[in-house]
């Protein structure tokens, strides 16, 4: 029975900081695949929770001058409320300082070492505190004649003392057929390459403790109280711990059916201890590893990644969330942001977080798609229905709840394969098919006509249409309330329908259009005028960022144009640098040197195109080989975008092609035109288009 069940789980984040915009996403995603499948009807389990243990939380709560527990306490309580707020619907949740989780690690710790894995030796070399990591010479970066560690940009620390180890270097063999078992362990897949490399370079035994006078906020190592447990054996065995502990998941039964069924979502800076060093514990342990581990990208603010060690990164999602409550009158906040994360990003690759973006989103998928939708219906019930759309099985019979339920299970498909983006994609199909539906159907002329026909009577010509309309907003209310749970909701409300058909997903539904009473409508997503829109990214921007740009610094070479903030329109305002300066200046119709004329510009041939196949080029790193549809025919592309997008996040996504480019061969391949990207020596993200429009699409 494994098959309907599922267990997913987010990392327990360090409570070193309070949650920011990538903490929230890895939450939101795993809430969203939770409620899902809790509509789909599976056995389902979701589990978040805190890593409060190591030197990094002993030296935090130091510097604020708190005693270790009461710090915790103060951090757990503010991640528990954000997360109620985030509408986050864990079954439990998780703190390593429990009593139950170190019972779970002294157990592990018990399997591990019964199978004669863990054995004590000198340990000499190297510890990042802000990873938690061990680091080797290939790890760090000399700054000033100091080793630092790259991601945290701090010195490591010299660690010289006798510890135990755990013999990583025994399961080489078994983590590699692990990765090759059908389904997939790792996904996406493209990281499997990536793990298995690093497995094949071989692995060193690997130090699974300290002594307690060097770092004694952890748990102690059964048996030896001088030593305390490394905070990643401590951490990975959260998964178990509201299991019943490594025991009872080993006694079989309902918690070893619930492991079986476990995924763990994770970002990539932390693939290596779920992917590696975790299912060879467990294999130490004689306990089967999770069904698998779904690894997604950074999300990023201008190509930076987000971080709660990087201030101008710093992205608050519930501020954003109350600043947009207060600017549109609504509590819709949060439910944008949930739908934001979800629907911007292919889970799987990094994103670039802009306060423009989340707006736009806010206007068109929900305003202008969504929410005119539920609009239209309700007040067109209202004026020719007098609010009530009696029950109908659709055009053509039943036909309509076999469109439905195929709708519904394209989307189920997206979900379940952990692609929330285009499921999100999928749902707006539909949306955008409603609306037009009504466009055409124009049941105001409709009812103008039966007002001369039949002055003053019901008219079933007009039911059929917004029971149609209906139907597909109540489908559509249950497919999007695993991302948004209360415009589910509200959605369901408006049409007179009960509030928990958002828990159930549209195959289950026995009827087209039941029959409803709409209610008023209520305008759901309010539009925000251009001045409250910058009013909000005014305040929202860091304060470095929304402060005006300084006038340029005279350039040592006059003849030099700035060219870093050539978007900006305030380099308009810069002072001439010389009297040559202003000369060219007063000649500004001629072409600069570089500069071309439309008629250079229309030769470029530019469309959308969406990404059927992608794989990557075979022994190359960067390279990727994708199928593109034009609208009337396909074409083949390489790219040189596998740095920064995995394959299988690709697909299905539109891209901006420029499609007159002569053909070139590439490793092999003939590239038929190009994708257009940012970046400059590394790609950092895809051009793309704010709204969907058909593959071949003209661009201008
Ligand atoms: O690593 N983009 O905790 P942590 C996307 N305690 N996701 C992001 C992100 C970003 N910019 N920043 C953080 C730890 N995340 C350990 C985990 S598990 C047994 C122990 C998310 O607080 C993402 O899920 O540093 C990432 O893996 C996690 O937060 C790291 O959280």
């Amino acid at each position: 029975m494994s098959a309907s069940r599922f267990y997913i789980t987010t990392p327990i984040y360090y409570v070193n900081a309070t949650p920011h915009l990538g903490t929230f996403y890895t939450t939101v995603v795993a809430d969203a695949l939770a409620r899902f499948h809790r509509a789909t009807g599976d056995d389902t389990f979701f589990l978040t929770g805190l890593d409060e243990h190591g030197q990094k939380i002993e030296r935090i709560a130091a510097e604020r001058g708190l005693a270790l527990q009461t710090y915790c306490d103060g951090v757990a309580a503010q991640f528990q409320e954000t997360w109620k707020r985030a509408e986050i619907s864990n079954d439990d949740f998780v703190r390593t300082t429990s009593e139950r989780h170190k019972k779970a690690v002294a157990e592990m710790w018990g399997r591990m070492e019964k199978a004669g894995d863990i054995y004590q030796a000198e340990y000499d070399g190297m510890y990042c505190v802000g990873c938690e990591d061990w680091k080797s010479e290939d790890d760090v970066i000399v700054v000033n004649g100091e080793k630092v560690c790259p991601i945290h940009q701090r010195p490591v620390e010299r660690v010289k003392e006798k510890n135990y180890f755990f013999r990583l270097s025994k399961y080489a063999d078994y983590l590699l057929e692990l990765y090759e078992q059908p389904g997939g362990f790792l996904r996406p897949e493209s990281r499997k390459n990536e793990v298995a490399s690093f497995v094949r370079g071989g692995l060193r035994d690997l130090s699974i403790s300290r002594m307690k006078k060097s770092v004694s906020w952890c748990i102690p190592v059964p048996g030896d109280p001088e030593h305390t447990v490394y905070v990643w054996i401590d951490a990975l065995t959260n998964y178990l711990t509201v299991l019943g502990g490594p025991n009872a998941v080993a006694a079989g039964g309902a918690a070893a059916a619930r492991w079986a069924a476990c995924t763990h979502l994770i970002a990539k800076d932390i693939l290596r201890f779920h992917a590696v060093y975790w299912p060879a514990m467990l294999k130490s342990a004689g306990l089967p590893p999770p069904k698998g581990v779904f690894c997604h990208g950074y999300l990023t603010v201008k190509g930076q990644k987000i971080s709660k060690s990087m201030p101008a990164t710093r992205v608050d999602p519930m501020t954003i969330a109350a600043d947009l409550d207060a600017a549109t009158g609504t509590d819709v906040g949060v439910e944008l942001m949930r739908y934001f994360v979800l629907r911007e990003y292919s889970l799987g690759g990094d994103g670039d977080f802009t306060y423009e973006a989340l707006l736009q989103r806010y206007e068109s998928d929900l305003g202008n798609d969504l929410g005119n939708l539920l609009n239209r219906t309700v007040n067109m019930a209202q004026q020719f229905l007098g609010g009530r759309v009696d029950a109908s099985a659709g055009e053509g019979g039943g036909d309509g709840l076999a469109t439905l339920a195929d709708e519904a299970a394209q989307v189920r498909a997206h979900w379940e394969t952990f692609t929330p983006s285009q499921a999100l994609e999928q749902i707006w199909h539909s949306v955008r098919n409603a609306n037009r539906y009504i466009d055409a159907k124009k049941p105001w002329v409709v009812a103008k006509q039966e007002a001369q026909t039949n002055p003053g009577g019901r008219s079933a010509a007009i039911n059929e249409i917004l029971a149609h309309c209906c139907a597909w907003l109540r489908a559509i209310a249950s497919m999007v309330a695993p991302a948004m749970p209360e415009v589910a909701k509200k959605i369901l409300r408006q049409l007179g329908r009960p509030q928990d058909e958002a828990n159930v997903w549209p195959s289950e539904f026995k009827e087209f259009w039941p029959g409803g009473t709409m209610s008023k409508a209520e305008p759901m997503f309010p539009r925000l005028d251009a001045e409250r829109k910058a009013a909000l990214i005014a305040k929202w921007l860091p304060p470095e960022a929304a402060a005006p740009a300084a006038p340029a610094k005279p350039a040592a070479d006059a003849n030099t144009v700035a060219t870093t903030d050539i978007q900006k329109p305030a380099q308009q305002d810069v002072q001439p640098r010389s009297k040559t300066d202003v000369k060219t200046d007063a000649a500004a119709p001629s072409a600069a040197p570089g500069q071309i004329d439309l008629a250079d510009f229309e030769k470029i041939d530019l469309r959308t195109a969406r990404v059927l196949t992608c794989e990557r080029v075979p022994k190359t790193e960067k390279l990727l080989k994708l199928t593109l549809d034009l609208g009337t025919e396909q074409r083949t592309v390489v790219s040189g975008i596998a740095g920064a997008y995995a394959p299988e996040a690709l697909v299905g996504r539109t891209v901006v092609y420029l499609a007159n480019l002569k053909p070139a061969k590439l490793r092999g391949v003939v590239s038929q035109g190009m994708i257009l990207a940012a970046g400059d020596a590394e790609v950092l993200a895809l051009a793309a288009l704010d709204r969907d429009v058909p593959p071949g699409t003209k661009i201008r």
